[in-house]
């Protein structure tokens, strides 16, 4: 069985989607944000504080896109992977990496600094700052995008759920207002997923199943 340690739209997201995406069974807990804070039980499923954590059998991961990664393998029928000798595959790859390291990587400092600190401690230029680095990166895909329903291979793939977790967050804090149009429609397209829709839905439900806010932490206020 699979076991998904979640807390609401964090990046645990991804793994969560992917879950709907390929129709795999799954146990998904729950955790107030940040989980660190709120349970320190937690250290010993996850040393590092952080979601995601999977659990499959021996298998224990806490990268979001590897897990991506390592869920479209379990599928490969699904065809959300890219074969090595598909043409697509660099693309895949790089666009798997960049949802995370360079499009919610600033984001994270938004988020902290102008939401998660407390009011002392805020940082408006970094808000700003960090902001406009996303955007700026994300404005790269603009000529792709016009072209393209999605990021790689001709179909939907696992980056497209690593970039599209980037996209919902910065729907959360406020920057969705300032994607330019081929981002705004890709971001459409990929809400109107059944498996994207359903993956609301359940993190919704298990959240007040398990006594946990079903409101997403960034929305909610807190710390960490
Ligand atoms: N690179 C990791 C980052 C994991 C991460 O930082 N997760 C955040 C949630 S979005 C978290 O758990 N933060 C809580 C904390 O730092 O205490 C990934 O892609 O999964």
């Amino acid at each position: 069985m699979l076991t998904l340690h979640h807390c609401v739209s964090a990046r645990s997201f991804r793994p969560l989607w992917m879950f709907e995406e390929l129709g795999l069974p799954y146990e998904l807990v729950m955790h107030p944000f940040p989980p660190r804070v709120h349970d320190e039980a937690f250290l010993a499923i996850n040393p590092l504080g952080t979601v995601p954590a999977l659990f499959d059998g021996e298998v224990q991961m806490t990268e979001s896109a590897a897990i991506c990664q390592y869920l479209a393998s379990r599928r490969p029928e699904a065809r959300l992977g890219v074969r090595a000798d598909e043409p697509g595959y660099a693309d895949y790859l790089n666009f798997l990496h960049f949802g995370e390291a360079t499009l919610t990587f600033p984001q994270t400092l938004v988020l902290r600094y102008g939401h998660f600190e407390p009011p002392e401690r805020r940082q408006p230029q970094v808000v700003e700052d960090y902001s406009r680095w996303f955007l700026s990166r994300l404005r790269t895909l603009e000529p792709r995008l016009a072209r393209e329903p999605f990021l790689c291979a001709g179909r939907f793939t696992a980056a497209d759920v690593s970039v599209g977790y980037a996209l919902l967050l910065a729907s959360h804090i406020g920057l969705e207002e300032r994607f330019k149009p081929a981002a705004a429609d890709y971001w459409r397209r990929l809400q109107a997923r059944e498996a994207f829709l359903r993956a609301l839905a359940a993190q919704h439900e298990a959240a007040l199943a398990q006594g946990v806010s079903p409101k997403p932490a960034m929305e909610a206020g807190g710390g960490g």
